[in-house]
Parts: structure tokens; sequence; C-alpha cells
């Protein structure tokens, strides 16, 4: 071989050998960067329009009853929840950002998924006995010190809070979804139904508990605790859409008010949507887990189930659109959606537990 080939390729396992020492990933995050688990630009594009929104369940305080019309514009919605893989791609390439969980040294985790010894040493109890505030917990440490995300990079990134998911959705060229953007893609085109597939639950189409809460999951949806964004298959077939409901809560852009109380004089919260691995199917613990539901959070809130999801504008979809119809209007740039009227309670709060009603 010729001297100067020798050298050339000498120099390049040099090269070699310098980037493995400095970079110091594992050969999973070299995975990441070769995009081998990057869902980032699976996303579906949603035509928009009126639809209804909410559910015909009286007994509901989240205001996600009464049902109304709504509209959106046309734009575009991540098929999956952000993974730990995508949200690690963004860490190394924003290496100085810290997460909220990071800077306030501790984050929410499900007690019954915390490792003993970090129980005892790490964990304080939070306001509901089955949460911990468990120090040091944060995405790339999801149940404390010593947890790793090695084996879940196809898992929906926690412990994220709206600051953060926002943070990742403008680096990602992206935003979060509003409330109603992320009701329309879940529903698909099936008007006022409870789950993203139908009127009906199915099993094996969500992360849900299952069991006597909160000591025993049984795990007979095949997860106990968190799950893989791709665990089940697509729950709505118009909108393609994979793990609304179930496994993880997600952010959306929009304000959480309650009904009752003067607007001005609320904390701000965000709404989440879609229900987590710790709820029901029928309410009797924790949250019912359907397209409706909702729950407001103040934005440094975060969790072991709580993650996000990124949606995009799609102006040129408006454009497309009025080409091939000219009458076609678009949606009103915001929502036209009215406050919710005030309702009373039927139930006695104590007994509260939902009973389907039909729409
Ligand atoms: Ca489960």
């Amino acid at each position: 071989m010729a001297p100067g080939r020798t050298s050339l390729l000498l120099t390049q396992f040099i090269i070699l050998i310098i980037l493995e020492i400095t970079n110091g990933f594992t050969q999973k995050f070299q995975e990441v960067l070769r995009g081998k688990y990057d869902l980032k630009d699976a996303m579906r594009q949603q035509l928009g329009g009126k639809f209804q929104i909410g559910i015909n369940d009286p007994h509901s305080d989240t205001g996600e009853y009464p049902p109304r019309i709504v509209e959106v514009k046309p734009f575009y919605m991540d098929i999956y929840p952000v993974t730990v893989a995508q949200f690690l791609s963004y860490k190394i390439k924003k290496p100085k950002y810290k997460t909220t969980a990071n800077n306030a040294g501790y984050s929410f985790v499900f007690s019954n998924v915390v490792p003993p010894n970090i129980k005892t040493k790490w964990a304080s109890e939070a306001a509901d006995s089955w949460w911990l505030a468990v120090r040091g917990a944060q995405w790339d440490r999801p149940e404390g010190p010593g947890t790793n995300i090695t084996d879940r990079l196809d898992y929906p990134v926690v412990h994220v809070s709206y600051m953060d998911a926002k943070a990742y959705c403008m680096w990602a060229g992206k935003r979060l979804p509003t409330e109603e953007e992320w009701e329309y893609a879940a529903r698909g085109q099936l008007k006022g139904v409870q789950y993203p597939w139908g009127d009906k639950f199915q099993r094996g189409r969500m992360n849900y508990f299952q069991g006597r809460f909160p000591n025993n999951d049984k795990g007979t949806d095949g997860w106990i605790g968190l799950s893989p964004v791709n665990a089940f298959g697509a729950q709505n077939n118009h909108s393609g859409m994979f793990d609304m409901l179930g496994n993880v809560w997600e952010w959306t852009s929009t304000r959480y008010y309650v009904r009752v109380v003067d607007r001005k004089s609320q904390a701000l919260k965000y709404v989440l949507k879609g229900g987590s691995y710790l709820d029901s199917r029928d309410g009797t613990f924790n949250h019912v887990v359907r397209t409706a539901n909702r729950m407001g959070m103040v934005p440094h809130y975060t969790a072991h189930n709580v993650g996000f999801r990124c949606a995009a504008s799609a102006p040129h979809l408006v454009q497309k659109m009025r080409r091939s119809d000219p009458r076609f209007k678009p949606p009103a740039e915001t929502s036209t959606r009215r406050p919710p009227k005030l309702h009373k309670r039927r139930d006695d709060p104590r007994t509260k537990k939902y009973i389907k009603v039909e729409l």
C-alpha cells in the first residue's frame, strides 16, 4: 500500500477514535443521531374545518361538557408523542437548555414505579399519596437517580413542563397544538364518539390502568407503567394518530379555566389531553380516558405521566383548497369556541362515577 494511502487511513482512524472519545455516546445514542429512532418528521396533515368538540356527559366537571361546534384551520400534527430519542437529539443540539425539572431539582413520579432504594433516599410524599416528589427525577432519569433512558428511546419523553414542550416544538420548527387541534386529530372524522376509534370501548387500543388503583396495576393491556409510542396500532384510521389516548397526558397551548370562577383571578394553567397509564376507562379512579377529557396544570408542572406532541400550521393547505374551490372559506384565525354554559351537577359528588350518555 502506498505511504500516502496508509497515512490517510491512519488519520481517518484517529479522527474516528477522537470522535468516539469526545462524544462519548453509546451505540444507542449514535443510532439516535443517525435517525433510527427519529420520528420528528412523522406528521399528518389535518384539513380542519368545523367539528364537534366535547362530550354529552352532564356529570363531567372538567369542561368537556357540553359538546359544541368549533373550527380549526388546516394544520399538521405529529403522529406520535415526542419520544425520548427526539428529546435526546434536542438536548445534544442544545446542551445548555435546562428543563424545568432539572432546574427545580425534582419531579413527580408514580410511587409504584420508583425503585425501593430511591424511595427511601430521594423521595418525599406529594399531596396525593401515590405521587412522590423524587429528587433528581427528570427526562433522562425517569424514576430518579440511577434510572436511565437507554431502553426507553421509543417511549414518550416525560417530566417535561409546558415551557420544555414549547421550547422543543419551536426548535423542531413546530408549535404546540391547541386543544381544538388535538381533539380534531384524535377524532378523525368520527363525530361525537368517546374514543378515536369509535363509541365502544376496545381492549388493546391504548395504555391505561387495570386493577385496583393505585397498588395493583394488572397490566392486562400489556403494559405496567409507560409504553413505547407505537405499542398499539393507530387509534384513528382517518387521521392515523398513535397514542393520543392513554400512556401520557399531552400539553396543549390552550389556557385552562375553571368555569365557575372569575377568569381574571385564576392561576395560569394549560389544558392537557389524552389521559395516561394511571387513568381508568370509566372514571372509578383518577380520570376517564376518552377523547374529550381534559385537565389543567400550571406550566411548570412535570410528572412521570406527562408528555406532549407538536403541531404545525399549514397555510399552503388553505391556498390549495382555495384553488380547488374558490368558495372555500378558511376557519377564523382564532377559535370561535364560546365558553361553555354553566350547568348544575345532578349527582352527588361523593358518588361521582361516569355514566355513559348516548349522543
Ligand atoms: Ca397499562
